[in-house]
């Protein structure tokens, strides 16, 4: 069984989510998602989800592609997960690309793949806000 890890935030869970999870899982048949914790990101990613890690990670149990669901809860940790859950593949999107190659230091494949263009969860919350600012101001006389 070859195995699939990949580390996110997966706030306002979105296409883009979707795409790298669906190509993650075509490098193997166990796909890991190490789900970072509402305190990792506000600690180490200035992040404030707009869904918490209960939430966020009852969304991705969801998803066909997804088998295990991990908390994310330093940067640290990835070398330890890689031998703890038997990791043949690292995978995450090219916005990192270089960062984590270090892990092939322990045995494990890593591949950046190309992010979906035009969505991010900063996006999505920008649109809603410009969308609330225009509703707030009809009905007002
Ligand atoms: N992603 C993507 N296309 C988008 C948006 C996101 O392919 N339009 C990918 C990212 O490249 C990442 C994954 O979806 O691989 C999750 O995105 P984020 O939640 O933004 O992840 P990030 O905050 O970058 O966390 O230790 C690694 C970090 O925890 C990664």
């Amino acid at each position: 069984m070859k195995r699939v890890i990949t580390y996110g935030t997966f706030d306002l869970l979105h296409y883009g989510h979707i795409n790298l999870l669906r190509r993650a899982k075509e490098f193997g048949d166990y796909l890991i998602v190490a789900l970072s914790t509402d305190e990792f990101n506000w600690k180490e990613k200035q992040k404030k989800c707009y869904f918490g890690y209960e939430k966020r990670k009852a969304l991705l149990e969801a998803v066909r592609y997804v088998d295990l669901v991990i908390p994310e809860e330093n940067w640290e940790q990835k070398r330890r997960d890689m031998h703890e859950y038997h990791i043949d593949t690292f995978v995450i999107g090219d916005d990192w690309a270089g960062a984590f190659d270090f892990l092939r230091e322990e045995g494990v494949d890593v591949q950046y793949l190309a992010r979906t263009p035009e969505v991010s969860s900063t996006q999505i919350r920008e649109d809603l806000a410009k969308v609330k600012g225009k509703a707030s101001g009809y009905g007002k006389v």
